[in-house]
């Protein structure tokens, strides 16, 4: 098993590449998605979300791509995967709208693009009100800042305006109203679509897309179905097409956070049938719907458990932190980082050495 870093858009730079390593990383997860070009992400719980889409998304480009992974590669690391489409690429793909059929093309010559370049794995999230409704504050050990999902007592869950999906702003310009209801099911079979559309290009292209599941873990949010709230759900995305690049993001936190299955064999069942493409590597106490995500070695799971089983059951992926609680510092974010993956590379010491 290999430590990644998942870096956001405005990190992808040499010295955050450098700090990776000096971490214990041999990976880096690439998201290219800005959130943050209209203010801080978190809180998310706002009505227009992580606010505009489609910043820097010249970053796509092949070149621009080849770019990214060569500055990796200089610093000793490797490009394991690229983490979230960004809305303007794939909205009407989630939403069935007018421009999808325009839209799986353009995912299909991301995915070629990637297996040219050389980028193996696509995490996706398919999801119409994406990450929301988490509040921030200092629920993690020692009063450090993270961030908590409190239900029926956090932000109200308003419906979700017209030109905006998976928590940000494709279309200013859209119409006034809010998204038509839909059910689970067609939510299901706008997946299918999905899967069956682009997996043949992934197989060819020697890419894997790897689907995060629903974070929060609610069987609605803002009105709009979720597609993976609980653990077996992902059973029926690898039923529905068995392929070596149908694979799973798969995220400790939020699947501890749904209310069945026991994680532990959650992770044996997933690890067994080698479908996870890459891990969320990040501990949470409660579940839906009231959580709050705290340091690696405090919340519910026990995480050395977690990776002894991926390790008896053959997974040699990548783990990464996903997010941590924020330490009281300079350098909040990092040190945080750094203190999830020191111990991560304390586990996998100890386990394949034993
Ligand atoms: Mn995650």
């Amino acid at each position: 098993m290999n430590i990644g870093l998942g870096l956001y858009r405005h990190m992808l730079t040499p010295d955050n590449f450098r700090f990776a390593r000096q971490a214990g990383a041999t990976h880096i997860v690439a998201h290219l998605v800005d959130y943050f070009s209209s203010g801080p992400r978190i809180p998310s719980a706002q009505d227009d979300g992580w606010g505009l889409a489609g910043g820097g998304i010249d970053i796509w480009e092949p070149d621009n791509l080849r770019a990214l992974k060569k500055s990796i590669e200089e610093e000793g690391l490797e490009l394991a995967a690229v983490e979230n489409l960004d809305p303007t690429q794939w909205h009407d793909i989630l939403l069935d709208g007018p421009r999808r059929d325009e839209q799986i093309e353009t995912v299909k010559g991301i995915i070629r693009t990637f297996g040219e370049v050389g980028i193996p794995m696509l995490g996706y999230n398919f999801s119409i009100a994406g990450v929301w409704g988490h509040v921030e504050d200092a629920y993690a050990r020692g009063g450090a800042l993270s961030v908590g999902f409190l239900g029926p007592d956090g932000p109200k869950e308003n419906p979700i305006r017209k030109g905006m999906v998976w928590n940000m702003i494709y279309d200013p310009d859209a119409p006034a109203g809010t998204l038509e209801p839909i059910t689970h099911d067609q939510l299901w079979s706008r997946f299918e679509h999905f899967l069956n559309a682009v997996l043949p290009v992934a197989e060819e292209s020697g890419v894997k897309l790897a689907l995060h599941p629903d974070d929060p873990p609610m069987p609605t949010l803002r009105g709009t179905p979720r597609l993976v709230y609980q653990p077996r759900f992902y059973q029926r995305v690898l039923d529905m097409k068995p392929s070596r690049s149908n694979t799973l993001e798969f995220c400790i936190g939020s699947l501890s956070e749904m209310t069945e299955g026991d994680i532990y064999e959650v992770v044996d069942e997933y690890s067994r049938q080698q479908a996870i493409g890459y891990v969320h590597f990040r501990n949470v106490r409660g579940k839906v719907p009231f959580y709050r995500e705290v340091f690696v070695d405090e919340g519910d799971v026990d995480m050395i458990r977690v990776v002894r089983i991926l390790h008896d059951n053959g997974y040699d992926g990548v783990l990464i932190p996903d997010h941590t609680p924020q330490m009281t510092c300079d350098a909040p974010w990092h040190a945080g980082m750094a203190y999830a993956m020191g111990y991560m590379r304390a586990i996998l010491n100890m386990i394949e050495a034993a």
